[in-house]
C-alpha cells in the first residue's frame, strides 16, 4: 500500500505543474480509478495539496516539508548513497543508530533520518539541540577501504558538500569553518561529527553525522545558544541583500512571503530536496577522493567557502593554547597556523575559533 502511495505520489511530481488524469495513473499503476483517488487522499491528509478537477484530473500544488522515505527517494540522483535509507520520527542520535546498523553489516551509503533526536551528540561528548520539524538530523555510512589515518578527509568533503548543496537550494553561500562547521554570517547553522570504526590498519566503517538547522526562528534556540546558532531560514532568500539586513540576520515575511527588508523571496526549500541534494554532493565528493584521488579538487572547492584562511585563528588543543594567522590548510587535511612565536603549526584536530567570524568563542562553542 505505502509502494502504491510512492507511485501516485511519483506519477503528481514527473507532471510538474501539469495535471494528469486519473485514468493515466490508474492505467500506469494498473489498479482501479478508485484506489488512485484514495491515494490521493492519503497524500492530502499528509499536508500534500493536490488540485482535483474532474476533466483534467490532479496536479500537485505544494509538498509539506516532511521528512519521510517518499520524499527523499523520489528523485534522489545518486548510485549508492541513500539507496539504503532508515527513516525515523524519533531516534536518541542518528549517529548512534548508524553505528548500530553498520555493525550489523547495513550497505554502503546507508542514510538515517531523523525528524527528531531525543539525545544528538556534537564532538567531544558535546550535545546537539535537534528539535522536531525545524532541521536536518542524518548520518551517512561509508565504508572506504582506506586506513584510518586517512579518514580525515571525509569531514572536509562532507563540509563541502553541505556547503554546495546549501548554495544550491537555497541561493546562498555559506562559509566553512575549519575543519567542519558550517557558518552564515558568523553563526553556526551546521555541524558535522565523523565517528569510526576501525582496526590498526584498515577502517571498517565511517558515520559521517549531519546536522543542519533549517526551519529555526531565533527564539526556537535554546538561550545557551541563541547568541551562535543560525538556521537557513532566518538567512535563505536573502540572496545579495545579507549586507542590507538588520544585523542579526532576522528578516520578518511579509505575507507575499517576501522578506519585509529587502523585498527578496523569502522562500527556502524543504528538507528533503536540501537531503537530496547533500547526498548527490556527497556521492561526488566521496568518489573524487575515494574512487579518483582528486584530493585536491575537493581542497580547493574546500577554500572556496573557508572563513578560517587568512584569519587570526585561536587553537586549542588539551592543555596548549595558541593564536596565530591561519595559512593554508595541507594535501591531507590539517590545517596550517602561522603562530605569532613564529613557529608554523600543523593542527590536526583541537578547536580553532576564528576572530571575527564567530569571534573567538569559547572552546565549547566555537
Ligand atoms: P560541535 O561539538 O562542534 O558543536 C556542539 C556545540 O554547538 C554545543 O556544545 C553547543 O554549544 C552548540 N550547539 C548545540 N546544538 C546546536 C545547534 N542545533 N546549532 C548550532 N549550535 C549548536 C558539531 O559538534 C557536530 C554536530 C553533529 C550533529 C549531527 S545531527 C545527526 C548526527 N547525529 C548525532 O547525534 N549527531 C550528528
Amino acid at each position: 500500500m505505502i509502494k502504491m502511495k510512492y507511485e501516485v505520489l511519483k506519477g503528481l511530481k514527473q507532471t510538474g505543474d501539469c495535471f494528469v488524469s486519473g485514468e493515466s495513473l490508474s492505467k500506469a499503476l494498473g489498479v482501479s480509478r478508485t484506489a488512485v483517488w484514495k491515494e490521493i487522499n492519503n497524500l492530502k491528509e499528509e499536508g500534500y495539496k493536490i488540485e482535483s478537477s474532474s476533466r483534467k484530473g490532479y496536479r500537485l500544488v505544494s509538498s509539506p516539508d516532511i521528512i519521510s522515505r517518499d520524499e527523499i527517494l523520489l528523485g534522489l540522483n545518486t548510485g549508492v548513497i541513500g539507496k539504503e535509507l532508515h527513516c525515523f520520527d524519533e531516534l536518541d542520535s542518528t549517529n548512534t543508530y548508524a553505528k548500530k546498523i553498520a555493525f550489523e553489516d547495513c550497505s554502503h551509503g546507508a542514510v538515517v533520518v531523523a525528524d527528531r533526536q531525543a539525545a544528538g551528540r556534537g564532538r567531544l561528548g558535546r550535545t546537539w539541540f535537534s528539535p522536531p520539524g525545524k532541521g536536518i538530523w542524518m548520518s551517512v555510512v561509508l565504508k572506504p577501504d582506506i586506513a584510518p589515518g586517512d579518514a580525515q578527509f571525509i569531514t572536509l568533503a562532507a563540509s563541502v558538500a553541505v556547503a554546495k548543496a546549501i548554495e544550491e537550494c537555497c541561493g546562498i553561500k555559506p562559509g566553512i569553518k575549519w575543519p567542519n562547521d558550517i557558518i552564515i554570517r558568523g553563526r553556526k547553522v551546521c555541524g558535522i561529527l565523523t565517528e569510526l570504526s576501525a582496526e590498526l590498519e584498515r577502517i571498517n566503517f565511517l558515520v559521517v553525522g549531519i546536522g543542519i538547522n533549517v526551519n529555526h526562528g531565533l527564539e526556537d534556540f535554546p538561550e545557551d545558544i541563541r547568541d551562535i546558532a543560525g538556521s537557513i531560514r532566518m538567512f535563505a532568500g536573502t540572496g545579495g541583500c545579507l549586507d542590507r539586513g538588520d544585523g542579526n540576520g532576522m528578516q520578518g515575511e511579509n505575507a507575499n512571503g517576501m522578506h519585509e527588508y529587502c523585498g527578496c523571496p523569502g522562500k527556502y526549500p524543504v528538507r528533503a530536496e536540501l537531503i537530496k541534494s547533500i547526498l548527490y554532493h556527497l556521492e561526488k565528493y566521496y568518489d573524487m577522493v575515494y574512487k579518483y584521488g582528486k584530493n585536491n579538487d575537493v581542497l580547493e572547492c574546500w577554500k572556496e567557502y573557508s572563513v578560517t584562511l587568512g584569519r587570526r585563528v585561536m587553537v586549542n588543543f588539551k592543555d596548549t593554547r595558541y593564536t596565530g594567522v591561519a595559512v593554508d590548510i595541507t594535501g591531507d587535511g590539517k590545517l596550517i597556523v602561522s603562530c605569532d612565536d613564529g613557529v608554523a603549526r600543523e593542527v590536526m584536530s583541537g578547536e580553532v575559533s576564528v576572530r571575527g567570524v564567530m569571534g573567538y568563542m569559547p572552546e565549547n562553542r566555537g
